[in-house]
């Protein structure tokens, strides 16, 4: 879109799945004057989905690979300053990096298990957020910049074998429905997107690497795809300035709510 021109976006979690489709998508769309950050621990993928990007889209977009692991606050904290001067006046920030691990209930959870969730789905985006805040409060007048909160069903509809993770996207719900209320009078959006079911590598993480278990999640099923998310995404960063798309919710067509889902025979 026109209206993304010359901007400048960071997406954590963007070598896999709804992250990588994020970026690839700014890029198909906004060939312009855009520079896209591309945050995660694989460095090496980030480099691979970079180099694609770059090949398809052409000199327009420059491309920066960032490691960046948001469950650690250390490395957050050096994240802006440490950016290359072209890259800091950033105006959005998509929030997607996230996992689940396991399917356990209480009172068996892997306290590993726990902290980790927690500590990407939860302290990771709420520390990128304010890593981030001062940078569009800085904007004249009022302050502007988007930042967007890849949220799931699991956080509005908690579910058996998922209460860790169901919580994490709850919190996540709350702090973007409280963070929208506090930057009231800015022109910086607070929006969030809540997919149903997506094929990622999301599954393979959550059984921890078990692929075959990971397919069964969607036998029977036609789950959406990380470009589908990936559209919605960048339809919301291209709306008009006073256009806020604050809260969508996306399934498939078979789903209806987090375990309602007609699987064919
Ligand atoms: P993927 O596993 O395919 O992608 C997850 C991304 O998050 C990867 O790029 C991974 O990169 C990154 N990531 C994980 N931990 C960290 C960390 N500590 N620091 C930085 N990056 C990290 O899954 P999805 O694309 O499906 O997941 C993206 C988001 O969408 C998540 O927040 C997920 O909860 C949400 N979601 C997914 C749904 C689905 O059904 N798939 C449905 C609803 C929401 P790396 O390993 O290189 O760090
Ligand atoms: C992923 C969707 O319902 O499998 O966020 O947890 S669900």
């Amino acid at each position: 879109s026109k209206r993304l021109e010359g901007k400048t976006i960071v997406i954590t979690g963007a070598s896999s799945g709804i992250g990588r489709s994020t970026a690839i998508e700014f890029a198909r769309t906004s060939p312009k004057n855009l520079k896209l950050i591309l945050t995660a621990r694989r460095l090496d993928t980030l480099k691979e989905v970079a180099t694609e990007i770059t090949k398809e889209a052409g000199s327009g977009v420059k491309v920066l690979p960032v490691k960046l692991d948001v469950s650690k606050p250390e490395e957050i904290k050096g994240f802006v300053q440490e950016l290359p001067e072209e890259f800091r006046d950033i105006d959005v920030l998509v929030n997607n990096a996230g996992l689940v691990k396991g399917v356990a209930q209480a009172p068996s959870i892997a306290e590993d298990d726990i902290n980790l969730m927690f500590a990407t789905n939860v302290t990771g985006l709420i520390n990128m957020t304010q890593a981030i805040l001062p940078i569009f409060k800085s904007r004249g007048p009022s302050g502007a910049g988007d930042i967007i909160n890849i949220g799931s069903i699991a956080g509005r509809e908690p579910y058996q074998g998922g209460s860790i993770y169901c919580a994490t996207k709850a919190a996540v719900r709350s702090f973007t429905d409280a963070l929208r209320r506090e930057l009231i009078a800015t022109r910086i959006r607070v929006m969030e997107i809540d997919p149903g079911q997506v094929e990622t590598e999301f599954s393979i993480v959550r059984f921890y690497g078990d692929v075959e278990k990971a397919k069964k999640v969607y036998e029977g099923c036609e789950p959406l795809t990380p470009d589908d998310v990936a559209e919605v995404v960048v339809f919301m960063a291209g709306r008009r300035e006073n256009v806020v798309v604050a809260d969508t919710l996306i399934f498939p067509n078979h789903q209806a709510a987090a375990t309602v889902l007609h699987k064919k025979p």
